[in-house]
């Protein structure tokens, strides 16, 4: 088994970062698929009481550790691996300054979603399609 576990699926914008740090560091690790998208797979009891009790990916497993929410996967690796890891006071701001930014960036795609689900035009628009 590898050494790293990453719940993910491949439309999710937030696992992509984990998996690409994943990669750039050169881990050894495996994504598992969590079915969102047909099977509301991050919604149900057994999901949230087992991997993560806020419904969602990405969830990283290394040995007896379970993380979620994708800056705090960001800053596990970094600072283990030592790759990627802010120097100094202004370097660790400016990390935590992209990181937080990606939140709002979810907020939008998570109201496209809700958006996608209701409005027939934009479940027949290709990417939204997906959600
Ligand atoms: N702030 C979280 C956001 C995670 C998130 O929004 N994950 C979405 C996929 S991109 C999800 O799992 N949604 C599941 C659901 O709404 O049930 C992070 O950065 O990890």
């Amino acid at each position: 088994m590898a050494e790293y576990r990453l719940y993910c699926f491949a439309q999710s914008g937030n696992a992509y970062r984990a998996a690409l740090m994943l990669n750039l560091i050169g881990a050894d690790w495996q994504p598992v698929f969590v079915d969102y998208l047909n099977g509301g797979e991050t919604r149900t009891p057994e999901y949230r009481s087992e991997l993560n009790e806020m419904g969602e990916v990405p969830v990283l497993v290394h040995g007896g550790k379970k993380l979620s929410q994708s800056g705090v996967i960001l800053t596990y690796l970094a600072e283990r691996t030592g790759k990627f890891l802010p120097e100094g006071d202004e370097e660790r701001l400016e990390a935590l300054r992209w990181i937080l930014s990606t939140i709002k960036n979810s907020t939008a795609i998570s109201a496209l979603t809700v958006f996608s689900r209701t409005s027939r035009q934009f479940r027949r628009t290709p990417p939204f399609y997906l959600f």
